[in-house]
């Protein structure tokens, strides 16, 4: 088995922590986004959509995005659990996550990548040369506040996103938070609650994964 990753990536970080936090460790393999080994025939071949993580499997099946990765290894190893032991709290989980993604990565996405000029004609992830569209990155931030303001209710009543126990959601919170970063959107200093969880979930030995 490899996983197929970037460490300065989002997205395989997600993966990275998921797994550190079940304390499991996988052999790696780097991609060098930033020169573009993600678009060379080897590569294409592994995941036309030419993006990281991959997992590759010892019968050669890929998988090739960050939730069926993290499900596939929560099934195999479900304790600690993070995506959720019952149906309630998977499906709870689930919902939070995808809001989380809606809002948080793919505002923070629209945010960055329509507006950094080294990704002119690569406005979204993948072969296909989509040009940057400026209004994108500007309803981004829109989006990346709104988030900031409704995760910092709700955790201004619970201690991690889904209640008392660290999810992947909170994974995938600190992950767009941290890539939100990357277009110079921080959460501002009155949202206590978020910048609490922000420091807690930072400070697990996971997130440096
Ligand atoms: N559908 C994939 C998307 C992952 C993704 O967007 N990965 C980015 C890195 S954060 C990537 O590989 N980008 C390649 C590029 O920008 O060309 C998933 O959910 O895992």
């Amino acid at each position: 088995m490899k996983l197929y990753d970037c460490a300065t990536a989002p997205s395989p970080r997600r993966v990275r922590i998921f797994l550190a936090e079940k304390r499991l460790t996988v052999p790696t393999v780097q991609v060098d986004l930033r020169n573009g080994e993600q678009f060379t025939p080897t590569f294409r071949a592994l995941n036309p959509a030419c993006t990281v993580p991959v997992l590759e499997l010892d019968d050669g099946a890929t998988i090739t995005d960050i939730l069926s990765i993290c499900r596939y290894f929560e099934e195999l190893y479900p304790d600690p659990s993070l995506i959720g032991q019952s149906p309630e709290e998977r499906a709870l989980i689930g919902s939070w996550l995808s809001r989380i993604d809606w809002d948080g990565f793919y505002g923070a996405m629209d945010a960055f990548r329509n507006s950094t000029p080294g990704l002119k004609a690569r406005a979204l992830p993948g072969p296909e040369p989509y040009e940057q569209i400026p209004a994108l990155a500007e309803r981004g931030r829109a989006r990346v506040q709104h988030f900031f303001a409704w995760v910092d209710a709700r955790l201004a009543e619970n201690e991690f996103i889904c209640g008392p126990k660290f999810t992947i959601a909170d994974i995938s919170g600190m992950v767009a938070i941290d890539f939100a970063g990357w277009a110079r959107l921080t959460p501002p200093e009155h949202m206590a609650h978020l910048r609490r969880w922000h420091a807690a979930v930072s400070a697990r030995p996971s997130s440096k994964a």
